[in-house]
């Protein structure tokens, strides 16, 4: 089969920066204020997923009214902007920019598609906004992932299909969505990415044309 990429499309948590650990925090902080345990281990399983599935899973089948619900998930997130009040473009996780510059250069569209309703502002602060042609986020669609259509949505804003593009993830349910959607994925480094076409642990070493010849060979 050959291939024909025309896009990279890039998750923001945990790929091009590490806003997990915020996510945790703030989490860590309601959850504490409620009495409901919660640890690090159990913020993995919210890698990835919506605010509103982060607290189903933080509630681990407690139960609690709407109203309740829309309440905490301000408070968490009240408590989440504020911690990202210092972050700058030192935050960008290392060989991001390289490769973005690099596949900017060889013609290559850029994306973002993150599952988070706060992507604009994260970029905003990390000043890299105007380094991507489309930006997918939180309100862009209404199935978030494992669903792909953050993903489609993504790619149509760049005006390429699925199989002419590439997805960067970090967590299970981003490349379960982009494989769902019929693209190509590169998984970031954690065990849960490993069924990725490509495996890398982090983008410090990452390259565009390798990226590419190694979906070429996963293609053969
Ligand atoms: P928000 P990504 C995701 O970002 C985070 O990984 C996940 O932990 C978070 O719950 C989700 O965004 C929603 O974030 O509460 O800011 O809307 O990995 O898709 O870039
Ligand atoms: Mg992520």
């Amino acid at each position: 089969m050959t291939i024909d990429i025309h896009a990279f499309i890039f998750d923001l948590d945990g790929v091009i920066t590490d806003t997990a650990e915020f996510h945790y925090l703030a989490w860590k902080r309601l959850a504490d204020e409620e009495g409901i345990p919660f640890t690090r281990q159990d913020n993995e399983a919210l890698r990835g997923v919506s605010r509103r599935e982060s607290l189903d899973r933080l509630l681990k089948g407690r139960s609690i009214d709407e109203a309740t619900a829309q309440a905490w998930m301000q408070r968490k997130n009240d408590y989440y902007i504020a911690s990202l009040n210092d972050i700058t473009l030192a935050n960008v996780l290392p060989g991001a920019l390289n490769l973005l510059d690099e596949a900017r250069r060889a013609g290559i569209r850029i994306g973002l598609a993150s599952a988070s309703k706060n992507a604009q502002f994260v970029l905003e602060k990390l000043s890299i906004i105007d380094r991507f042609d489309a930006i997918g986020d939180g309100y862009s669609v209404v199935n978030t992932k494992p669903a792909p259509d953050l993903f489609i949505w993504t790619a149509g804003r760049l005006d390429v299909s699925p199989p002419q593009a590439v997805i960067f993830e970090d967590s299970e349910a981003g490349i379960a969505a982009a494989l769902t959607g019929g693209f190509w994925t590169v998984g970031i480094g954690h065990a849960s990415v490993d069924k990725a076409h490509v495996l890398l642990p982090d983008l410090s070493e990452a390259r565009a044309a390798a990226i590419l010849a190694a979906l070429r060979t996963t293609s053969e």
